[in-house]
């Protein structure tokens, strides 16, 4: 006779059984059952004909457990695979019923909840959060008149015209189709060579890149809506409009080398950092903007406003803020609803509309379809973080996964049922419900495939973009240019991304060319002859850095023998400010310091300056004569110095600095109490002391 299977709560016959850890249903903790509802007596251990014997397939336990696992994993995202995700709040600060008949905008203080999930574009979802890459920027607004989709990016523009040119684009940036890599990176033949030969690129080009492509923290990030819409008032009055997310926190990048560094440390930066913000209930906040002129102004500018290569800049058309979102709730379940969340750019409400940029009509499709073969069905709108918080009735029916349980035979319309009794089912709102905008920006002549004119001026906004940037930004992105190219193995490919970036700016071609060691042959020919356009001082990132301690992180390192009075002060001071601390030690259990005892939040060797804004050291004389020969230690400053940080340190930790060869005297390296003044902005001057710029 085989011995009887152990139960949880009973102590396991044989070797490593369930009843040494299990603990058992009581008072309180539910009963574990299969997914159809029958209790389950043992988790640790399948049915066996003998206590060595096969297992059996009558074991419906063990068979359901292992069929749902096997099938835990859908198809991931073809782009933006990777992201993360939070809910929150949208309110409106600024009525514009004059501008649209949208519920959520007729009165300020109207508010819905919103979803927003941020991505990074070529990376699968296992990737880490800081290559440098486009990031998306997705917002679902669940309004009382139905979900509002704004799908955008953290760059305002994008790298082609035309929706057929999107599989190519993809194609040429995810891994290379033999090789199976590189993984989340642009820099490969496939990439530049795709860029190299479709001009019309080099505008986003420039911002991908910028060190708009490194952002320090989801946070800290800008948001486009990059196509124009249209806002439709409630006579059917309609105007263009571009939209925008202006972070309350400012705009902040990381070095190039800080996020190749980032991503050994804690591939899961990002992640982890608006996870633990809205933990903390520091929630992050974005204001929404819009740009909105007419089409008897679009008409007059020198590109086309359809053309989503093109950016209208605020200097032109202002931005003006009209509402507020906050996120402030992580998700209880990733899997659930930051991955199952299904954002349609199609998903539009009463009182905004499409316009005819060709980018965007070719989204209108893509989206709804890509979610059948992610979700598995056309009713992935049951998903809770997909349905609509508002009512929604309608006579579509049946279909895979279907959860809805609808009511009489009414699922057709139009239908008398009413008359007999019976619910006659939901009718069309012809006064509420939405009316497409009427008029089309030029009369249907015949079927063509072309562009209009004026897309085909590709360089005006690259000069543009480039003379807007700061000379340290500039110098950024010459050298990521050099990066990029020095990983592409086809000489010829790197040659005709010179000829177009002589197009962009000469001084910019000639650092790149300079930084390759290659020669600068003939430039490009152009499609059309660029205008001249005013510098932005909007598109610079350094003007509109966070001078503040809020959002950032300080970390202090210290050791046996520290003062603890100094760095309870640095502590109060630094929060009080918004700011939060992280401490850090060679090792994390209780230390013994000057004044009392202290537990570090990370060791030494696992918190790495990178994932820092500033770093501060509090060490005894003893301490810094032992970290010397620490090259965690001296690689903590060496790398704050070098990515511009700024450094406060009691005179003990000079021995430090000095070991890691600090020999620089900014106003970015201080005492500890010149810590709060000094700030937490970084001090890009130091950079030319510190790496060959192009
Ligand atoms: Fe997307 N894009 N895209 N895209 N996109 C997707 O939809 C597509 C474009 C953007 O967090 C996919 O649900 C086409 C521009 C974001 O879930 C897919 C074209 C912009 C996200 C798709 C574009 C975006 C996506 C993959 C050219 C900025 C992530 C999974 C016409 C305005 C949303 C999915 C999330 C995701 C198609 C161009 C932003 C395949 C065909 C321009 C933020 O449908």
């Amino acid at each position: 006779m085989p011995k009887k299977t152990p139960r949880p709560d009973v102590p396991a016959l044989s070797t490593g059984q369930a009843g040494e850890t299990h603990q058992s249903a009581g008072a309180g903790v539910p009963v574990l059952t299969t997914n159809h509802g029958v209790p389950v007596s043992d988790n640790q251990n399948s049915l066996r004909a003998h206590e060595r014997g096969p297992t059996l397939l009558e074991d419906f336990v063990l068979r359901e457990k292992i069929f749902h696992f096997d099938h835990e994993r859908i198809p991931e995202r073809i782009v933006h695979a990777r992201g993360s995700g939070a809910h929150g709040v949208f309110e409106c600060t600024q009525a514009i019923p004059e501008l649209t008949r949208a519920s959520i905008f007729q009165k300020a203080g109207t508010t819905c909840p919103v979803f927003a999930r941020f991505s990074t574009v070529a990376g699968g979802a296992g990737s880490a959060d800081t290559p440098r890459d486009v990031r998306g920027f997705a917002v679902k607004f669940y309004t009382d008149s139905g979900n509002w989709d704004l799908v955008g990016n953290n760059i305002p523009v994008f790298f082609i015209q035309d929706a057929i040119k999107f599989p190519d684009l993809i194609h040429s940036v995810k891994m290379e189709a033999d090789r199976g890599y590189p993984q989340a990176a642009s820099a490969h033949d496939t990439f530049w060579d795709f860029i190299g030969l479709m001009p019309e690129a080099m505008h986003m080009v420039m911002w991908a890149m910028s060190d708009r492509a490194l952002p320090r923290s989801l946070r800290m990030m800008e948001g486009f809506g990059v196509h124009t819409f249209r806002l439709v008032d409630a006579e059917g009055e309609s105007r263009f409009v571009k939209f925008h997310w202006k972070p309350v926190l400012g705009l902040e990048a990381t070095c190039w080398d800080e996020a190749v560094k980032i991503a050994g440390a804690d591939p899961d930066f990002h992640r982890r950092d608006l996870f633990e913000s809205i933990e903390a209930g520091d929630f992050p906040a974005w204001d929404l903007g819009i740009q909105v002129f007419d089409e008897a102004w679009a008409a007059k500018q020198p590109y086309d406003v359809l053309d989503a290569t093109k950016l209208i800049p605020e200097e032109e058309i202002p931005v003006r803020i009209v509402g507020r979102m906050t996120l402030n709730r992580n998700p209880d379940n990733f899997f659930a609803e930051t991955e199952q969340v299904a954002f349609l750019p199609s998903n539009l409400i009463p009182g905004i509309d499409f316009s005819d940029d060709p980018l965007l009509q070719g989204r209108l499709f893509s989206y709804l379809d890509t979610q059948k073969s992610r979700l598995g069905t056309t009713n992935f709108h049951q998903i809770p973080v997909n349905a609509p918080k508002c009512p929604f009735h309608n006579f579509l029916r049946d279909g895979m996964m279907q959860t809805k349980v609808p009511r009489g035979r009414a699922s057709y319309e139009p239908n008398t049922l009413a008359e007999a009794g019976e619910d006659p089912g939901p009718r069309e709102a012809p006064g509420e419900g939405f009316r497409s905008f009427s008029g089309i920006g030029a009369p249907a002549t015949s079927k063509l495939r072309v562009r209009a004119e004026l897309f085909a001026d590709h360089y005006s906004q690259a000069t543009m973009f480039w003379r807007s940037q700061t000379a340290s930004e500039q110098a950024h992105i010459a050298s990521a240019l050099v990066f990029e190219l020095s990983k592409v193995k086809i000489e010829a490919i790197r040659t005709r991304v010179l000829s177009r970036l002589r197009r962009v700016d000469e001084d910019l071609a000639s650092r790149v060319a300079r930084g390759l060691a290659m020669p600068l042959l003939d430039a490009a020919p152009v499609a059309r002859e660029p205008v001249e356009m005013a510098p932005s001082a909007a598109l610079s990132m350094q003007a509109r850095a966070p001078h503040g301690f809020a959002g950032r992180k300080v970390a202090i390192l210290f050791d046996e023998g520290s003062n603890l009075a100094s760095i309870r002060k640095l502590c109060t001071d630094i929060k009080g400010a918004g700011g939060s601390v992280f401490l850090v030690a060679p090792k994390v259990g209780e230390l013994r310091l000057k004044g009392g005892t202290l537990k570090a939040d990370g060791q030494l060797a696992g918190s790495p300056s990178v994932l820092f804004d500033a770093v501060v050291g509090v060490l005894s004389p003893d301490a810094a004569y032992r970290l010397v020969r620490e090259s965690a230690a001296v690689q903590w400053f060496m790398d704050a110095h070098a990515h511009c940080k700024v450094i406060a340190h009691c005179p003990a930790t000079q021995r430090l600095l000095d070991h890691a060869g600090i020999d620089v005297d900014d106003d970015g390296i201080v005492a500890l109490d010149g810590l709060m003044a000094a700030g937490i902005q970084r001090r890009w001057a130091r950079e030319p002391d510190v790496r060959s710029l192009a």
